[in-house]
């Protein structure tokens, strides 16, 4: 079951998190950091990390620091994405958000030390990955995470809000904000496995396919899903006017979008045969998942 192998992957890369940050010196910071970013949350990134990591014969070791840098840096935006000048969210992940248990100074530090601590565990010496390696996946986690990747999405995010927008604007837009931290994982595998560039880009568009599926999920999931197990509030988008997928076409047609997007994705795999017999399982999945 994908839920299982969701479960034991997040208690690998907690692990990894948390002898990570107590090697460091202390702060008052790594509280709402731990809160943040520790126990909680799927870890379908890293999942997908390991999924890839097993259609090129890169074993778990190998792959866990990237893992933790992406957990981080997603942590990192969905506490800002909570923030009352963002979304202003006060439930995440079952439990008040991070700026409601700390405060909004320290959700901030919090969330941006959790931006700089991933480029710490990349970069960390004790990492054995060849250091041009190193250099190259750095830099793409700088550009996917920055002005041109998931903070240019969410300011497109913002700005879209009770604005009638394209269909194109839309998947630009979640292409970014979603989109461009599954680009990595997969860019980051394709980089490690030493593919050739023409490889690494094929990967990083398929990275963004599957996050804009990830991102519909979601959209379907505000409209349709329970609070309960979802984690966070529902029926958020609609109140905030939010320009999604689902709003543009509307229920039925944005399930026939979505299914042909999955398929599109699952017919890229087919040339890797039973090596993408667990990234296949996590596909479906996040078209399935309830939570
Ligand atoms: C530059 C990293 C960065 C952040 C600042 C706030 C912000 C800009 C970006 C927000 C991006 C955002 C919230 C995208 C939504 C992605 C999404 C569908 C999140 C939900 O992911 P899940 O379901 O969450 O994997 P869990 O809780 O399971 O980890």
């Amino acid at each position: 079951m994908v839920k299982n192998k969701l479960i034991n992957n997040a208690k690998k890369i907690d692990k990894f998190l948390l002898n990570f940050l107590k090697k460091q010196k202390h702060s008052l910071l790594i509280k709402p950091m731990k809160y943040g970013v520790i126990s909680g949350g799927k870890k379908i990134r890293s999942t997908i990390i390991f999924d890839v990591g097993k259609i090129f014969d890169i074993n778990q070791k190998k792959l866990i620091n990237v893992c933790s840098a992406v957990e981080c840096i997603h942590s990192y935006s969905l506490i800002h994405d909570d923030l009352p000048c963002m979304d202003n969210d006060s439930i995440r992940r079952g439990k008040p958000s991070t700026h409601v248990k700390f405060g909004e100074a320290s959700a901030v530090l919090a969330g941006s030390s959790l931006l700089t601590l991933a480029f710490e565990i990349i970069s960390d010496k004790k990492y054995s990955i060849d250091a041009k390696i190193k250099n190259e996946i750095l830099s793409n986690l700088a550009s996917c995470s920055g002005h041109t990747g998931i903070a240019e999405g969410q300011e497109l995010d913002l700005k879209f809000e009770n604005k009638k927008k394209k269909l194109s604007e839309i998947i630009d837009m979640q292409k970014k904000k979603t989109g461009k931290l599954f680009n990595f994982c997969l860019y980051a595998v394709g980089a490690i496995a030493k593919r050739n560039n023409r490889e690494k880009k094929h990967l990083s568009r398929l990275g963004e396919e599957i996050g804009l599926l990830f991102q519909l999920t979601d959209d379907f999931l505000d409209s349709k899903g329970l609070k309960k197990i979802v984690g966070k509030p529902v029926n958020k988008d609609n109140k905030k006017g939010k320009s999604t997928i689902l709003s543009l076409m509307g229920e039925k047609k944005a399930y026939i979008y979505a299914n042909n997007l999955k398929k599109k994705i699952l017919r890229k795999l087919i040339k890797h045969g039973k090596k993408a017999k667990e990234l296949t399982r996590t596909i479906e999945f996040i078209l399935e998942r309830k939570f």
